[in-house]
């Protein structure tokens, strides 16, 4: 069924291919993109819970493309857990289940595309969110090249952007590599996030986030890491008895639809998909901006569950990159299936950015 009158197709009148790339913010209410637009109802699973960063992406994805579809599209976003773990989702993607999901490239598709594990290094990317903001979305390395990667498996990554700066949480206050001697860190399903950890002294475990603060009261694991808003809001600070501002690197998402259903859109509803997800980026970055903000002060003003925020000084710092940047050769060098090429392109088009 049709909303509106015209075809998908049609060669004369406005140029619906061209409908995402004329309108720009100016479709915020939908005027010129709506009409022409087959009923249709999408699936947008999230690693998140609603009211965190990811699934709010989702939700906010899905007004802007059911605004502007004048109604014909509806996009149903999914919260953590709905459809199994982040693993599980992935894999509904891949297959088709599902036609959207936010994943996270390295630490739950890093054993099918080696190279998403960049996104896992240590002190790689600049420490600043908007410069990484500004990395992730010109970037050729990633939005080409890796993603031409991800596309081998179905998974066609139409945007990468950043949940905000990850910190450490312990029991021991970590400040040098040496604290970490001894702890068990929990990461994500990812080899190279135990390179990370190993060059530091630590033992890892690979655990979904929601046995994550179980595992942390029971301290069958030691530390973890995560943007503020996201230790704020599982609550690992009542587990935990402080947070490093570590700087260690950004927490990666990126937006990603099944590779299939994506190439067979119709081109305006593909023009549709292609500019709200350009117009997300300004929005999830200022969304991530309040939430980490709004984290941070949670915690500090938790006084039941009192942690300590250690902020690493600029010598401190310099003491973690003398250990994570070898990891960074080893990952371009030694990690089977890695493509130098896109890492050497990335390292040039970060420091393009950083002015370094
Ligand atoms: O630590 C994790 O696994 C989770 N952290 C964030 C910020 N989002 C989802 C992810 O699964």
């Amino acid at each position: 069924m049709l909303v509106a009158c015209g075809g998908d197709n049609e060669e004369e009148g406005t140029d619906e291919g061209n409908a995402g790339e004329d309108t720009g913010s100016e479709t915020e209410g939908g005027e010129e993109a709506a009409g022409d637009f087959e009923e249709q109802e999408w699936q947008f699973v999230t690693e998140e819970l609603q009211g965190e960063v990811q699934y709010e992406y989702a939700a906010e994805f899905a007004n802007r493309i059911n605004e502007k579809s004048g109604g014909a599209i509806t996009v149903e976003p999914l919260e953590y857990g709905a459809l199994g773990s982040e693993v599980d989702q992935a894999q509904l993607l891949q297959q088709g289940g599902v036609q959207l999901a936010v994943m996270s490239p390295p630490g739950f598709t890093g054993g099918q595309v080696p190279d998403g594990q960049i996104f896992s290094l240590h002190y790689f990317f600049p420490s600043d969110p908007e410069l990484v903001q500004e990395v992730l979305t010109n970037s050729k390395a990633l939005n080409t090249d890796l993603r031409a990667k991800y596309e081998e498996h179905s998974i066609s990554p139409l945007s990468y952007w950043t949940e905000g700066s990850m910190a450490w949480t312990s029991n021991v206050g970590i400040e040098s590599p040496a604290d970490f001697e001894g702890l068990n860190v929990r990461v994500q399903e990812s080899p190279l996030m135990r390179e990370s950890y190993d060059a530091y002294g630590a033992t890892v475990q690979s655990l979904s986030w929601g046995e994550l603060y179980t595992a942390l009261d029971r301290e069958t694991v030691d530390a973890q890491e995560n943007p503020l808003f996201f230790i704020s809001s599982a609550s690992f600070h009542e587990v935990q008895d402080s947070v490093t501002i570590s700087k260690h690197n950004n927490y990666v998402a990126m937006t990603t639809a099944n590779t299939d259903w994506y190439n067979g859109l119709d081109e305006n509803v593909k023009a549709l998909v292609d500019e709200t997800v350009e117009e997300m980026q300004s929005w999830v970055f200022d969304e991530q901006i309040a939430q980490n903000e709004a984290g941070l002060q949670a915690i500090e003003e938790d006084t039941e569950n009192p942690t300590e925020i250690i902020e690493l000084t600029e010598d401190q710092i310099a003491a973690f990159k003398e250990v994570a940047e070898p990891v960074h050769q080893y990952y371009r060098d030694e990690v089977e299936g890695v493509d130098p090429a896109i890492y050497d392109k990335l390292k040039e088009e970060i420091a393009e950015v950083t002015g370094e």
